[in-house]
């Protein structure tokens, strides 16, 4: 989570100084949802998220330089500098394929199941999706067809409470998220998606359950993004007292605390852990940024069409 962390407050920076450009999407404040759900899955199976997956994409083990360079558009990026912030794709660590098409990446996991599926072995999918994204059609779509083909696929939905800058309240009269997986018969379970282990615990019963050929389940963790919805969005939708109210509740310092709690982290730990995760992302982040572009000549590569006569 201090990886994580460290991260996305370095994209920040750099994208305040113009290094890294576009539209960014930080999930500072949601990282146990990352971690804890990654940690629930086996090393094979396959990750899709979102446009606001850099958490996702780290804790599955992505390498912080390569996602650094995709996000600032460099060749030595996992796309090679031509995904973005919004379109990872880290495919040597099962994180198969991330969209900024809200409710779409549902539909792309929904595919890699039937993938996993028609493979056999027991390999599962699972997706990265926020309460927006749940008032999709395709959404709907997907939980019919993979609770009716009773697919291996774990819907992570983290509801943090907004979509842009529309709070759930005003965009659907569903307050529980998970009660749409009840309509399409499948297992749910609403955890605390700021508390690491609790999401853990739920993704891997999920798991577990679409493993043995239970077919898919639904796992909504409560959390809130600490930040805008978009770097830069000076967020005046929301009330000053909110914020500081899931700051207290930040899942960094909560497992910190719980850690401490059972003797198992010092102060003196803590601290090397965050230094250890702010050195890796520094240096992630110099590499990152003395990388080039890709050139005229890459334009024409990793496409699925050519050029008439090519
Ligand atoms: C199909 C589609 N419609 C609209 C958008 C614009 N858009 C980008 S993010 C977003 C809100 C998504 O909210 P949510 O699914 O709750 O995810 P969060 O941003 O909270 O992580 C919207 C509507 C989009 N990217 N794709």
């Amino acid at each position: 989570m201090w990886l994580i962390r460290a991260f996305e407050e370095k994209v920040s920076e750099m994208y305040a100084r113009g290094a890294v450009r576009g539209l960014i999407h930080l999930g500072i404040g949601q990282e146990a949802v990352a971690v804890g759900a990654c940690f629930a899955l086996e090393p094979d199976d396959l990750v899709v998220g979102g446009h606001r997956s850099h958490g996702h994409a780290l804790a599955r083990g992505a390498d912080p330089e390569r996602l650094l360079a995709e996000i600032a558009g460099r060749a030595s990026g996992y796309c090679g500098g031509k995904g973005g912030s919004m379109h990872i794709a880290a495919t040597d660590v099962g994180f198969i394929t991330a969209t900024g098409v809200v409710g779409g990446n549902v539909a792309l996991a929904l595919g890699a199941s039937l993938t996993a599926m028609s493979r056999g072995g027991g390999q599962v999918a699972a997706v990265f999706f926020g309460d927006g994204a749940a008032q999709t059609g395709v959404f709907h779509e997907c939980l019919n067809l993979a609770s009716l083909w009773r697919l291996p696929l774990v819907f992570v939905c983290e509801n943090n409470g907004y979509a842009e800058f529309t709070p759930l309240s005003a965009h659907t009269v569903v307050a529980e998220l998970s009660a749409h997986a009840r309509t399409y018969a499948m297992p749910t379970r609403a955890v605390d998606g700021n508390d690491v282990l609790a999401v853990r615990d739920g993704v891997r019963a999920a798991a577990a359950l679409a493993r043995e050929g239970a077919g898919p389940s639904f796992v909504e963790c409560i959390t809130y993004r600490l930040r805008g919805h978009y770097e830069g969005d000076p967020a005046k939708y929301r009330e000053l007292a909110e914020l500081a109210e899931w700051k207290e509740k930040d899942p960094v310092r909560r497992y910190e605390a719980v850690l401490a709690e059972r003797g198992a982290l010092g102060g003196e730990d803590r601290a090397r852990i965050e230094r250890r995760a702010r050195d890796r992302v520094e240096t992630a982040a110099s590499a990152a940024l003395a990388a080039p572009f890709p050139g005229p000549a890459d334009l024409m590569t990793d496409v699925l069409s050519r050029p008439a006569g090519a």
